[in-house]
């Protein structure tokens, strides 16, 4: 591996159990109380979509991206499709996690773990802080099929490519924030080739980000009769969050209407030790599209959540809307816990 120094501003840590929370950037994440009258357990932000599809010259929508803290702010990883309709990912940064300066040309990788880092697309990217650098996961496009890419940067300036996780079809690669039982671990989707019509959780280990194994089942779409939201598919979103009482995974679920996919969001708390043991799940979904952003865009009626910053209790979610925009949505850790046990 192509390994650097890590550079002065990264954070020591940015997540600190057991009361969960990023601490990472200097500045605090965006955040809003619940509107008053609200009984949700999660709630938009009103400035929504707060990156919109034409956020720099090229694209012609910006969606299903990741956010860090990083030095006194925010970085992140944009998936920014072009007008030709073109998938690729590009980094980017911002002062308060509302207003972000997305880079106009895409990520360029470098060799990292591999000499063979072709890409024919990259999408859906995942970002975090692991031990001394940012890692990035998104799903590749391998000699043109879907898999997990792995790639890390130090500085969001130079970015290094390593080798697939797995065999192609796979999607929704999301990285543990930390080692668990000395070993990387991650959820991933095995999917196939095109719009698959299925979709599991699965969690997957490896002692060194390249040879991934120990392949173990995590959750399954639900019966529709018990919860018909997540009856097709599911797919982890963000980085999970440390918690005393487990890991919080927020994740998309997909329901199959006569009009096409439809994805929301729900969660489910993970054994902290054994992350394949599902502690509790949400039968509710949290968010599922229901504002005009999310109902009408490239593709109707999507809500992907890909990343989540936190601070204390306070917990900022962002999602991919309609596969056009990008929206932000804030939810108490300990009122989703609260509320997962009742499910
Ligand atoms: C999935 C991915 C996501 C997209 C979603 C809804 O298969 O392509 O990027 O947001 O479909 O269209």
């Amino acid at each position: 591996m192509n390994d650097q120094q890590t550079n002065g501003s990264q954070p020591s840590s940015l997540y600190s159990p057991p009361s969960m929370g990023g601490v990472g950037g200097g500045s605090p994440i965006p955040w809003k109380e619940r509107p008053e009258g609200c009984q949700d357990i999660m709630w938009r932000e009103d400035a929504n979509p707060i990156i919109d599809r034409y956020a720099i010259p090229s694209s012609n929508s910006v969606f299903n991206s990741a956010v860090v803290p990083f030095g006194d702010g925010f970085a992140g990883v944009f998936r920014c499709d072009n007008k030709r309709v073109q998938m690729n990912i590009f980094a980017g940064f911002s002062k308060d996690g509302v207003h972000w300066e997305i880079e106009h040309e895409p990520i360029h990788f470098e060799c990292g773990n591999t000499d063979m880092i072709e890409s024919t697309y990259k999408y859906d990217p995942r970002c975090c802080w692991i031990e001394d650098r940012y890692w990035i996961t998104w799903c590749n496009g391998y000699e043109g099929q879907p898999t997990i890419g792995i790639g890390y940067t130090f500085d969001f300036k130079t970015f290094y490519q390593c080798e697939n996780a797995f065999l192609p079809f796979n999607r929704n690669g999301v990285l543990f924030p930390e080692k668990i039982n000395g070993r990387y671990a991650m959820l991933s989707r095995p999917s196939d080739s095109g719009h698959t019509p299925f979709g599991d959780i699965y969690l997957s280990y490896s002692p060194d980000m390249k040879y991934w194994g120990e392949h173990r089942l995590v959750m399954r779409p639900t019966p529709f009769e018990d919860s018909a939201w997540q009856c097709l598919k599911i797919g982890a979103g963000p980085i999970p969050v440390k918690t005393s009482e487990g890991w919080l995974m927020f994740y998309h679920g997909v329901i199959r209407t006569c009009n096409g996919y439809r994805y929301s969001m729900g969660a489910a708390l993970l054994d902290l030790n054994d992350p394949h043991k599902v502690l509790h799940r949400s039968m509710e979904y949290l968010l599922a599209p229901a504002t005009p952003y999310e109902l009408a865009g490239d593709v109707p009626c999507v809500v992907f959540p890909c990343a989540a910053l936190t601070e204390g209790d306070k917990c900022t979610i962002y999602y991919g809307a309609a596969d056009t925009c990008v929206g932000m949505a804030y939810c108490r850790i300990s009122e989703v816990i609260d509320w997962l046990k009742k499910q």
